[in-house]
C-alpha cells in the first residue's frame, strides 16, 4: 500500500515539474518574441542569451526544510517561487529594465515580486534584477497559473555571479574576508565597466541618428 502511495505522489510531483517547465517555455517565448522584434525594428538585440532550469528535487526538498515549510506539493506551489527559473543575459544595463518592463506589462503576466539588486547590490557585490511573475498555462483540463523567477542581468554581471557561485561552492561558502573584499571590488569594477559600455553604446546610437538626419 505504501508503494502505491509513493508512486502516486511521485507521479504528481513529476506532473507539477512538467507544468513548471511549460511555464518556462511560455515566458521564454515571450522574451524571444521581444528580442526578434527588436532585431528587425531597431537592429539591436537586447537579449544576448537565455538560460533556464527547473529546480532539482533535492534542492526543492532542502529549501522547504531549511525554511520550515511543510513537505507537500501544495507547499511547493505556495511557498517556493523559484522552482521555474529563467536567466536573461542582456547586452547593456538599460536593456535589463526595458526587457523587464516589456515582459511585465503584458496582460497575461502578473508581477508578484521585484528585487532590484542592481540599484541595491547585495553586500557581497551580487547584481541582478529579480522578478517573480505568474503566468497562466493552458492544459487539457484547464488553465493553471504558475510562478516563474526571472533573473535579468548583463553579460558582465553574469560573468561575476557565475564565478562567485563556483568559488563559493569550491570553498563550501567559507570565503576568507580578504577574498570576499577582493570579489566585492571586482564587482564594482565590472559595474563601472557596464556603465562605460552603456555610454559608448548610447553615444554611437546618437551619432548614427544624427548622421541619418543630415
Ligand atoms: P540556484 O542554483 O540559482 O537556484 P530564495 O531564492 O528564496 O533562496 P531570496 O532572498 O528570495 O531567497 O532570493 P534572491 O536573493 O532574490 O535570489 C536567490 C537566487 O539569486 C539564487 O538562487 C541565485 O541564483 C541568485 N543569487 C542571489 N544571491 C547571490 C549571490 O550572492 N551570488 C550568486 N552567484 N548568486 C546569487 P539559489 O537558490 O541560491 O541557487
Amino acid at each position: 500500500e505504501s508503494i502505491g502511495a509513493f508512486r502516486e505522489v511521485a507521479e504528481q510531483f513529476q506532473q507539477l515539474m512538467m507544468m513548471y517547465s511549460c511555464a518556462i517555455r511560455e515566458v521564454r517565448t515571450k522574451l524571444e518574441v521581444l528580442n526578434d522584434e527588436f532585431q528587425v525594428q531597431r537592429s539591436h538585440n537586447p537579449i544576448s542569451y537565455i538560460k533556464y532550469r527547473v529546480k532539482k528535487p533535492a534542492s526543492i526538498l532542502e529549501k522547504l526544510k531549511r525554511r520550515g515549510y511543510p513537505v507537500t506539493l501544495q507547499s511547493v506551489e505556495d511557498n517556493l517561487h523559484d522552482v521555474a527559473g529563467i536567466r536573461v543575459i542582456c547586452s547593456y544595463v538599460q536593456d535589463i529594465y526595458m526587457v523587464a518592463d516589456m515582459l511585465t506589462s503584458q496582460n497575461d503576466i502578473t508581477l508578484l515580486e521585484v528585487k532590484d539588486y542592481i540599484a541595491n547590490p547585495k553586500p557581497n557585490g551580487y547584481r541582478s534584477l529579480h522578478l517573480v511573475v505568474q503566468i497562466p498555462v493552458f492544459f487539457s483540463d484547464g488553465c493553471k497559473p504558475l510562478k516563474v523567477e526571472v533573473q535579468i542581468r548583463t553579460i558582465a554581471m553574469d560573468f561575476w555571479a557565475s564565478l562567485e557561485h563556483q568559488l563559493k561552492y569550491k570553498t563550501e561558502g567559507d570565503v576568507p574576508d580578504e577574498i570576499a573584499a577582493e570579489l566585492k571590488d571586482c564587482s564594482d569594477v565590472i559595474a563601472n565597466t557596464d556603465q562605460r559600455m552603456q555610454k559608448i553604446y548610447n553615444t554611437l546610437k546618437t551619432n548614427k541618428a544624427e548622421n541619418k538626419q543630415e
